[in-house]
């Protein structure tokens, strides 16, 4: 793919995201999620946890680790969620076609994407593997991009205001926007192929975890053998625990990103929007979010 040959359209200041099928790409990343599109061969025992960026991919992540190693699960004391499974564009098909190894001896191989399925069909069709899909309320998601933009560098001279950054994730231009199309990309695969596809919302996971978490090692073919066994699971991947780890409050950048571990964790919460997002946002996401998802019978996100 031609990086100078995509549209370009301003999402902070002037920095652009590229335009590819219809959705907004970091420049970046527009040539490794070209090789994952094209080289990348799903195993049928793979895993692939897909989300858009800031709808609980750290979480998830922690779970499927804890739920497929669950007799390795106190790494996640020592190694941050990240490094345990690694993103495909980010981590894996970095710089070659190549894709780095990753343990061989695991029975599943989990990798993380965050890029739409519009793009990646062929390749997630091509193989039996597993997808697992997290989705966040819009508006959660949103504040949440919005802080973690603004401890990027670039932020320290240019900081990204929230009414710019609510403007562009309406328009759709943030990294792998638009976030509608991207849920209803996965969310329709669900639909259709149940057995290929758990999908699930941040807040589903939040209200009821352990229901949810027995469901998601059941879909993986893991069940639990106990109760005690899925309670120590959630408890090890949830926020209050994991964002306690010295490994995830460390100031330390991983080497495939500008920014430190620590800043996977925030808060953690459900409807911090309420505390950021003026009346006229929400009003103005909440009537696209009828309009994308409640129109198709998704409701969801209000
Ligand atoms: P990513 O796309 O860059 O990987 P992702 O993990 O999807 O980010 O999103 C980060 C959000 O998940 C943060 O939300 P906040 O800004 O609203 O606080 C982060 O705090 C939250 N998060 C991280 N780990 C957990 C967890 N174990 N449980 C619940 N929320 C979590």
């Amino acid at each position: 793919m031609e990086l100078n040959s995509l549209s370009e359209g301003k999402w902070w200041g002037d920095d652009c995201l590229r335009h590819v099928d219809g959705f907004w790409l970091l420049p970046q990343f527009v040539e490794p999620i070209d090789r994952v599109v094209k080289h990348f061969r799903p195993l049928p025992s793979d895993i692939i946890l897909a989300s858009f960026p800031k709808t609980g991919t750290t979480w998830l992540k922690s779970l499927l680790f804890a739920i497929v190693h669950r007799t390795s699960k106190h790494r996640l004391a020592m190694k941050n969620p990240h490094e345990l499974v690694p993103n495909l564009e980010v981590q894996v098909y970095t710089a070659s076609d190549e894709p780095l190894t990753t343990n061989p001896c695991s029975r599943h191989r989990i990798f993380s994407t965050h890029i739409p399925y519009q793009l990646l069909a062929k390749t997630l069709d091509s193989s039996d593997c597993r997808i697992v899909y997290v989705t966040r309320n819009p508006k959660d998601t949103l504040v949440s991009t919005w802080y973690f933009v603004n401890k990027w560098k670039k932020a320290e001279k240019e900081p990204w205001p929230l009414e710019v950054a609510a403007e562009k994730f309406c328009d759709g231009l943030v990294p792998c926007g638009p976030y509608y199309d991207h849920v209803m990309g996965y969310k329709k695969l669900s639909s259709e192929k149940p057995k290929k596809l758990f999908f699930i919302t941040y807040e589903e996971l939040m209200s009821d975890p352990i229901s949810h978490v027995k469901n998601l090692a059941e879909f993986l073919g893991c069940p639990f053998e106990g109760e005690h066994e899925v309670e120590e699971v959630v408890k090890c991947c949830s926020f209050r625990v994991l964002s306690e780890h010295e490994v995830n409050k460390s100031e330390e950048s991983p080497v495939w990103f500008q920014l430190p571990y620590n800043s996977f964790f925030r808060k953690g919460a459900v409807g911090d929007h309420k505390n950021h997002l003026s009346d006229e946002i929400i009003e103005r996401i909440d009537a696209l979010t009828i309009e994308k998802f409640h129109s198709v019978g998704f409701m969801y996100g209000i």
